[in-house]
C-alpha cells in the first residue's frame, strides 16, 4: 500500500532565494544575474504554474512596487532555478532587491523575503585605485630563488568618515593573499582570498559590503598581504609572478548623498617587519612575536618607522569580480590523542587525516621556538612520517614574545595532515589546547548516506573528508606534498559524484574558466589548470575534465553558462588534437595510460608489466571519442547545431577505426584484454552493436579469475567500473569490489587506517616519492553509483538538475539498509529502502516542482498504490513503474 504522508512542512511558500546560486551575493558582474528559488508545500505533487520577480533598487520601492527595474509580470511555466534578469541596465556598484512569488496547481503563494544582491565595479573606469605593495626584499634570508621566503607585508591607510554612512563597500584584491580589517576587525571571515587565478589572464577582486565597520570620525583601512601562489612556493616548477601587491578600493557613501572613495595609492605605508616572517604554502609559517605591531590596523597606531608604499605593476589578468565563494574555515575537530616522544617533543593525532591548521593555546617561554611540523602518517618508532611530503617542510613556527600563555593560528598557510610533531614546549599540553581548523571553499554540504554496511559508510566519510580536503579554489591533487595542483585527470567522472556531496556548482564553474586561461595558443590544455605547472601534452584524458565537468554542471544544477562559455574554446582543443595527435582515425598521444592502477607488486608505483596496463591509444582514442558525443549535445544547446554533422560523422569514422584495430570479433576482446579496455570501449559506445555481453563477459571474467574479485584498474578504468558492472547486470561484483577488504580495494585502505583516499592502491607499501594519503582519484564513479544505483536518485533520461527523477535503487545481496539524501537545486530528494525478512519498505521524498518515475522489480511483490500524487501506475514484465508528484511517499511489498 502506498501511505501519504504531509510532505514538506508549513504552508505553501517560497524559500531559498538565491542569484547567480547564491544568497544575497555581493560583487555580480553579469548584466542579467539568473534567480532561483524553490518551493514547499503541504500536499503532494505541487507544480509551479507561473512565477513573477521583481527587483528594485531598495527595499521600499520594491514594497510600495514603485520605481520597479523590472517586474516579470505572471511568466507562466514551471521553470524555477537560473531564471535571466530582464529589467532595465543594472547600475556599477549598487544595491538590488528582489522578491518572487509563484502560482502553482495548490494555490498562490505569498511574495517571498526580500532578498537583495549587489553588483560589482562594472567598468573599468570605476577602479581609481593603484595596485601598491613593498617592491623590495628587505629582510634577511628572503628569496626568489629556489624554496622562496618572504615575509608578509602590512599595508595600512588612515581616512576621516564625518558624516553618517548610508553604504561602504570595499573592492579589494591581493594577490597572493590578503586579509583586510578596518578599525581592526576583519572585514569577513574567508580566508586566503582571492580565489586563486592564472593571474596573466585573470585577478579576482571580492565585494564586502562594511557598512557597520566604518566609525565616526578617525578609520584605518589595513591589510595584510601574503605570498599565496602570486609569490609562488618554489622558482620552479610552480610560478613565480612577482612580489604580493594589494588593489584596494573603499566607496562610501553618505546618508545626505555625498560619496568618498578610499584608494590604495602612494599615500599609504607599507612594512615587512611585522611577525609573519614568513609564509610559504609548502613549507609553512613563521611568527615572531616579539615583532608584533599592536594596533597596527587601528586609527591610533604610529606607523612613521613604516615606508611608503611602492606602486606596483598590474598583475597583467582581467580584473574579474571573483564569482565563487573564498575559503572559509568550515569545521573544527580537537585532537583525539598526545603523546610524549623520548626527546620531548609532542605527536598529536587529529584521528582524521584533515586539511587546514592548528589553532594552538599553549604557554611558551620569550624567544623559544614553538616548531609544529605537520604529516599524514607515522613510523613505527611513532615519529611523523614525511618521505611522501617531498620538499615541503610543512612546518609552523611560533616564536613568543614573553613567557606564559598564548594563543596563534597561521594566516596564509594550510597544510594536509593527521599528525602533528610539537616542539619547544616545556609542558604537557593537554587535547583542549589545539583546534583543527578545517578549511575549503564555502560551500554546502549536499549529500548524507548511510547503510547497513560499516565499511559501505565509512568509505563514505572517507571520500567526504578527501573531497573537502581538496578543495581551495580549485579541486586540487592533494593537499600535502609539494605539490597540490589543479590537476584535471583526477576530477573526470569524479566531480559528478562530489556533486551529490557538495554544493561545488561554483567551484567548478570558475575552474572551467582557469582551464579556458589557461589554454594555449593553439588550443592545448594544460593537463594542470591553472597552469602553475605548465603542461601541454596533446593528450585527451587528462583535458577531458573540462567538458565532463560542463556537462556535470549542467547535468546537476541546470546551468548551461559553462557550455555556452567554453564552447569555442572546447571546439579549439578538439580540432588541435584532431591535427597534432590523430592518425588514420586514432588518437595516438598518451601521457599518462590508466594511471595508478594496482601494480604486481606492492612496492611500485606504476605497473610494469604489460598484460596489465592498456594501451595509450585505447585510452586517449575512446575519450576522444566520448567527447565528441559530448560536443553534439553541446552544440546543440548552444545553438551551434551546424556542428553537430562534423563531430558525429567524425565520431563515426573513429568508432570504425578503431574496432579495426583494437577489437577482436572472434574472442570480443579488446586489446590485451584489460577490464580498463574493455569498460571504457563498452561505456563510451564504442563496442560494435551485438557484442555488448560478450565484452561485458571479458570484463567479469578478469575481474573474478585473474583478480579474484578485486579492481584492476587505475584513474580511467574505475569511472566506469561501478556502474558498469551494475548496468550490465553485476551489481553484486560491484558490491563486492565495494566491500573488498584485501588489497586492493578502498577496504584495504580503510584497514591500514586510511582516513581519506589514498594515491595508490597500495599507498601503504609503494615508494614515498609519489604516495600521497589524500587524493580522490581513485574514488571514479563510486559516488554516482552509491546514488543513483544504491539509493536510486538519478536523473531521468533527459531531465536536467532532477526535475524529473528516475528512482531505480539495486539491492545488492548483504545490503539490507541505505538511507540517502541529496539537495538538489529543487530541494531536498531523499531514499530509504530496508530489506529484512522477505518485507521491504522504501521511503522517498520528492521536492516541490519536481516529479519521479520510481521503478522496483518484480520480485518485490510492491503493492499497488494510490492516491493523491500518484501519477499513473504500470505493471511491466519486469516490475513495477509508478510515476509520482512531489511528495512524502512509502512504497511496501504485498505482506
Ligand atoms: C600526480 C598528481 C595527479 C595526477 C598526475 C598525473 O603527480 O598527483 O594526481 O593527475 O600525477
Amino acid at each position: 500500500m502506498l501511505c501519504l504522508a504531509g510532505c514538506q512542512s508549513g504552508q505553501l511558500q517560497v524559500v531559498s532565494l538565491k542569484v547567480e546560486m547564491q544568497e544575497n551575493p555581493q560583487g555580480v558582474s553579469t548584466p542579467s544575474p539568473r534567480f532561483s528559488w524553490q518551493i514547499t508545500s503541504p500536499g503532494v505533487d505541487l507544480r509551479q504554474q507561473s512565477y513573477r520577480i521583481q527587483v528594485a533598487s531598495s527595499e521600499e520601492d520594491l514594497k510600495k512596487e514603485k520605481n520597479l527595474l523590472w517586474d516579470s509580470g505572471i511568466a507562466s511555466g514551471d521553470e524555477s532555478i537560473l531564471i535571466p534578469y530582464e529589467g532595465g541596465k543594472l547600475s556599477s556598484g549598487k544595491a538590488y532587491y528582489w522578491r518572487v512569488k509563484v502560482a502553482t496547481n495548490q494555490g498562490e503563494t505569498a511574495w517571498s523575503a526580500i532578498n537583495h544582491w549587489s553588483t560589482a565595479l562594472l567598468d573599468s573606469t570605476d577602479w581609481r585605485a593603484k595596485w601598491i605593495g613593498q617592491d623590495t626584499m628587505s629582510n634577511p634570508g628572503e628569496t626568489n630563488k629556489g624554496n622562496t621566503r618572504l615575509a608578509a607585508r602590512y599595508l595600512r591607510k588612515p581616512f576621516h568618515a564625518e558624516k553618517k554612512v548610508e553604504r561602504a563597500v570595499l573592492y579589494i584584491s591581493g594577490l597572493g593573499a590578503y586579509e583586510a580589517y578596518l578599525n581592526g576587525k576583519r572585514v569577513s571571515d574567508d580566508v586566503l582570498a582571492p580565489t586563486v587565478s592564472w593571474y596573466p589572464e585573470k585577478v579576482y577582486y571580492n565585494v564586502y559590503d562594511v557598512t557597520p565597520l566604518i566609525g565616526k570620525g578617525d578609520n584605518l583601512l589595513g591589510v595584510k598581504l601574503g605570498n599565496g601562489r602570486y609569490f609562488g612556493m618554489r622558482e620552479s616548477p610552480t610560478m613565480i609572478f612577482g612580489l604580493p601587491r594589494l588593489l584596494a578600493q573603499l566607496n562610501i557613501e553618505y546618508a545626505d548623498g555625498s560619496t568618498d572613495t578610499i584608494v590604495s595609492d602612494e599615500s599609504w605605508r607599507v612594512t615587512s617587519k611585522g611577525p609573519i616572517v614568513a609564509n610559504n604554502e609548502f613549507d609553512g609559517e613563521e611568527y615572531d612575536a616579539r615583532l608584533e605591531l599592536p594596533d597596527w590596523n587601528t586609527a591610533k597606531y604610529d606607523d612613521t618607522e613604516w615606508l611608503q608604499a611602492d606602486i606596483m605593476e598590474a598583475p597583467g589578468g582581467k580584473l574579474t569580480a571573483q564569482p565563487n565563494p573564498n575559503i572559509t574555515v568550515q569545521d573544527e575537530i580537537t585532537p583525539v590523542h598526545i603523546t610524549r616522544l623520548s626527546d620531548g617533543r609532542f605527536i598529536l593525532d587529529m584521528g582524521q587525516n584533515m586539511v587546514g591548521w592548528l589553532n594552538i593555546n599553549l604557554k611558551g617561554k620569550q624567544g623559544q621556538p614553538v616548531t609544529m611540523r605537520f604529516a599524514e602518517t607515522l613510523n613505527a618508532d611513532s615519529t611523523l612520517y614525511t618521505a611522501n611530503l617531498r620538499s615541503a617542510k610543512v612546518t609552523d613556527v611560533y616564536i613568543p614574545a614573553k613567557d606564559g600563555a598564548f594563543r596563534w593560528e597561521p594566516s596564509f598557510v594550510f597544510h594536509g595532515f593527521r599528525f602533528v610533531e610539537i616542539a619547544g614546549l616545556d609542558e604537557q599540553p593537554s587535547l583542549s589546547d589545539f583546534t583543527g581548523k578545517v578549511i575549503y571553499d564555502r560551500m554546502q554540504t549536499t549529500g548524507r548516506f548511510e547503510t547497513s554496511n560499516e565499511l559501505i559508510d565509512q568509505l563514505f566519510k572517507n571520500a567526504y573528508w578527501g573531497i573537502r580536503s581538496n578543495y581551495r579554489g580549485m579541486p586540487t591533487d592533494c593537499p600535502q606534498r609539494d605539490e597540490r595542483q589543479g590537476w584535471l585527470g583526477d576530477r573526470v567522472t569524479g566531480c559528478f559524484g562530489e556533486a551529490f556531496v557538495f554544493d561545488n556548482a561554483l567551484l567548478y564553474a570558475k575552474w572551467l574558466q582557469d582551464i579556458e586561461d589557461s589554454q594555449s595558443p593553439e588550443g592545448d590544455i594544460s593537463d594542470v589548470s591553472p597552469r602553475y605547472w605548465t603542461i601541454y601534452d596533446k593528450d585527451v584524458t587528462w583535458p577531458a575534465a573540462y567538458f565532463y565537468a560542463a556537462k556535470m554542471l549542467w547535468r546537476q544544477y541546470g546551468d548551461m553558462e559553462p557550455v555556452k562559455r567554453h564552447y569555442a574554446s572546447m571546439k579549439r582543443f578538439l580540432e588541435h588534437i584532431q591535427q597534432v595527435s590523430m592518425q588514420d582515425y586514432i588518437l595516438t598521444k598518451d601521457t599518462y595510460g590508466d594511471w595508478c592502477m594496482p601494480p604486481e607488486s606492492q612496492e611500485l608505483i606504476h605497473s610494469q608489466d604489460p598484460s596489465r596496463k592498456t594501451a595509450g591509444a585505447i585510452l586517449s582514442t575512446t575519450m576522444y571519442y566520448s567527447l565528441l558525443n559530448l560536443m553534439q549535445e553541446f552544440a546543440g544547446i548552444t545553438g551551434n547545431q551546424a556542428d553537430i554533422a562534423g563531430y558525429k560523422e567524425l565520431a563515426a569514422k573513429i568508432k570504425d577505426a578503431y574496432n579495426q584495430r583494437f577489437f577482436n570479433t572472434d574472442s570480443a576482446l579488446y586489446d590485451n584484454n584489460t577490464v580498463t579496455a574493455n569498460i571504457l570501449s563498452l561505456r563510451l559506445g564504442l563496442v560494435p552493436e551485438g557484442y555488448e555481453e560478450k565484452v561485458f563477459e571479458n570484463i567479469v571474467r578478469k575481474t573474478e579469475v585473474d583478480f579474484d574479485g578485486h579492481v584492476s584498474t587505475g584513474v580511467l578504468g574505475i569511472q566506469h567500473l561501478m556502474r558498469g558492472l551494475t548496468e550490465y547486470g553485476r551489481v553484486d561484483l560491484a558490491y563486492k569490489i565495494a566491500t573488498n577488504e584485501t588489497y586492493p580495494s578502498w577496504g584495504y585502505m580503510i584497514n591500514k587506517g586510511a582516513t581519506t583516499i589514498w594515491e595508490l592502491w597500495n599507498g601503504d607499501t609503494a615508494d614515498p616519492a609519489m604516495n600521497s594519503g589524500n587524493h580522490v582519484m581513485l574514488l571514479g564513479d563510486l559516488l554516482i553509483w552509491y546514488y543513483e544505483d544504491l539509493a536510486g536518485i538519478k536523473n531521468a533520461p533527459g531531465s536536467i538538475a532532477y526535475k524529473q527523477l528516475l528512482m531505480e535503487p539495486v539491492f545488492p545481496d548483504g545490503l539490507s539498509h541505505v538511507k540517502a539524501s541529496y539537495h538538489s537545486v529543487y530541494g531536498e530528494i531523499k531514499s530509504e529502502w530496508r530489506k529484512e525478512d522477505g518485507s521491504f519498505s522504501w521511503d522517498i521524498v520528492i521536492p516541490g516542482n519536481t516529479s519521479a518515475v520510481v521503478k522496483l522489480p518484480k520480485s518485490l511483490n510492491i503493492a499497488q498504490p494510490e492516491g493523491a500524487g500518484v501519477r499513473n501506475v504500470k505493471e511491466t514484465e519486469s516490475g513495477i513503474e509508478i510515476e509520482l508528484g512531489s511528495g512524502t511517499y512509502r512504497l511496501v511489498n504485498r505482506g
